[in-house]
């Protein structure tokens, strides 16, 4: 098969069972846009744009790429050439950070220090290594200050790199849903409400949960087979924990790598910018089954310093499990195993350099910003962390506040490698790894390519936003 054949044969599996199965629901997923690659090239035009368009049912002013939220789709494999015309037509600064994709961090590729102001058209444009890992990535604003703001008000989309696990016959047979989770926070004439000064804290977080732009879809499980869900966390602050009822989620892939084998989970935690991917099988009485998200506690106590108590508005709407989509039984086909075995991964080899990253609430002396990493804010100008490309780092990541911040690295992966103290099972590449309050994790990251600055930071994007970042740079020996 020639990688036309393939791309056209992707595009209808996704088509058929993922995107498409919302659009019995509504309308707008019908002609939700995707660029797929073509002889190895993905050229699109892309514009940053307010814009009045429904979500889950009912019309909103939403932040969006092309007049949709999420954004349109990008579907390409390793090797390819992405030729983005990007236009800036918001009222303020924004860029494109393409997260979980392995590119230059410089120039006019995975640049977050550069901003393309209000009016003015830019060029994104990079070649994916041939060896780039095939799985779920993203696109979303990266600039300082206001990332909160921009992702919250609807600026996610998807990536889609082919390849890899989709070649696996198991995998290749079942059935496959794209779900972007976001959540919104609309008034009665469904503009985005700003944040409270607590929820700015806290990080902002609504009320409306919608899955690919919609309120509760639903996604067709072929009886005996499989149904594989591509899950992004697309929210600016939001954590969820999701449960099909009476079935078990089986993870194959974490943040756009594949693991070496399924692992059985009740429960998933996806922080914001997490991407997982799981398999669900068909195998209960034919019906239909709620995707939940449960209850999760990600330190707003801690914050309001038990002021309003368990039983206040926000304990209590936080307490309750909500439906976000359906699964729900289609046509029976030939019983549909789980794979065994997915994709070989290898451990990296022994660090040669140990880091310490704190994070914590404080005043930096400089900005007066609250969110601190090492005890300082984010500064654009200084170099947090020089490290020398070649060379394999383990950090020790130490949250000392009373509240979730979750821990993304740009450009590289990395492995986690224990959890206070304890081994991480099984072996996974991320690029997010969240971190509890009062947690310390280890991450490994090896710096095989790219020379320049990135950053870190975390992912709860009101916390970037107030200094909760660092700037590493990466230099040719
Ligand atoms: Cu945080």
């Amino acid at each position: 098969m020639n990688r036309r054949q393939f791309l056209a044969l992707s595009t209808t599996a996704i088509g058929a069972a993922g995107l498409s199965q919302c659009a019995r629901r509504s309308p707008m997923a019908s002609t939700a846009q995707r660029f797929v690659s073509q002889a190895g090239v993905l050229t699109a035009d892309l514009v940053a744009q307010s814009s009045r368009l429904s979500l889950a049912g009912q019309p909103a002013t939403l932040l969006s790429y092309n007049a949709q939220v999420p954004g349109p789709l990008l579907e390409i494999a390793p090797g390819d050439t992405l030729q983005l015309r990007f236009h800036n037509a918001l009222s303020q600064p924004t860029n494109l950070h393409f997260h979980g994709l392995h590119i230059p961090p410089t120039g006019n590729a995975d640049n977050v220090f550069r901003h393309v102001p209000p009016g003015e058209t830019a060029t994104y444009e990079f070649t994916l290594p041939i060896d780039h890992p095939a799985g779920l990535a993203w696109y979303h604003p990266h600039v300082h200050g206001v990332v909160a703001e921009q992702v919250f008000g609807g600026l996610a989309a998807p990536i889609l790199v082919r390849g890899g696990l989709d070649e696996l016959p198991e995998i290749k047979a079942a059935a496959e849903a794209l779900l972007v989770l976001q959540d919104f926070a609309l008034n009665r004439r469904g503009q985005i409400q700003p944040p409270s000064p607590m929820f700015q804290r806290w990080g902002r977080q609504g009320e409306l949960i919608t899955v690919n732009g919609q309120s509760q879809p639903r996604f067709r499980l072929p009886t005996g087979g499989l149904l594989r869900l591509r899950l992004l966390n697309a929210s600016a602050s939001r954590i969820y924990r999701l449960a099909l009822n009476q079935h078990l989620l089986h993870l194959i892939a974490t943040d756009g790598s594949p693991l070496a084998a399924p692992v059985a989970l009740e429960e998933l935690i996806l922080a914001p910018g997490e991407r997982a991917e799981v398999l669900i099988q068909g195998d209960r009485q034919p019906s239909e089954y709620a995707l939940m998200n449960l209850p999760y506690d990600r330190g707003i106590m801690d914050m309001m310093g038990g002021m309003m108590g368990g039983d206040g508005m926000m304990g209590g709407r936080l307490a309750q499990p909500q439906a976000i989509a359906h699964i729900e039984y289609g046509d029976r086909v030939e019983p549909q195993p789980l794979p065994q075995q997915l994709l070989a991964l290898d451990p990296l080899p022994q660090p040669s350099i140990k880091r310490e990253f704190v994070l914590d609430h404080g005043i930096d002396h400089h900005t007066g910003a609250p969110f601190l990493i090492n005890g300082r804010a984010f500064a654009p100008e200084r170099v947090d962390t020089p490290v020398q490309l070649g060379s394999v780092e383990d950090w020790h990541i130490i949250n000392r506040a009373g509240m979730d911040h979750p821990f993304h690295l740009h450009t590289n992966r990395f492995q986690v490698i224990s959890r206070n103290g304890q081994p991480v099972t099984p072996l996974a590449w991320k690029d997010v790894v969240a971190i509890k309050a009062y947690e310390e994790v280890v991450i490994r990251v090896r710096f095989a390519d790219y020379a320049g600055k990135t950053v870190y930071h975390c992912h709860i994007l009101d916390h970037e936003d107030q200094g909760m970042m660092g700037i590493i740079e990466m230099q040719s020996v």
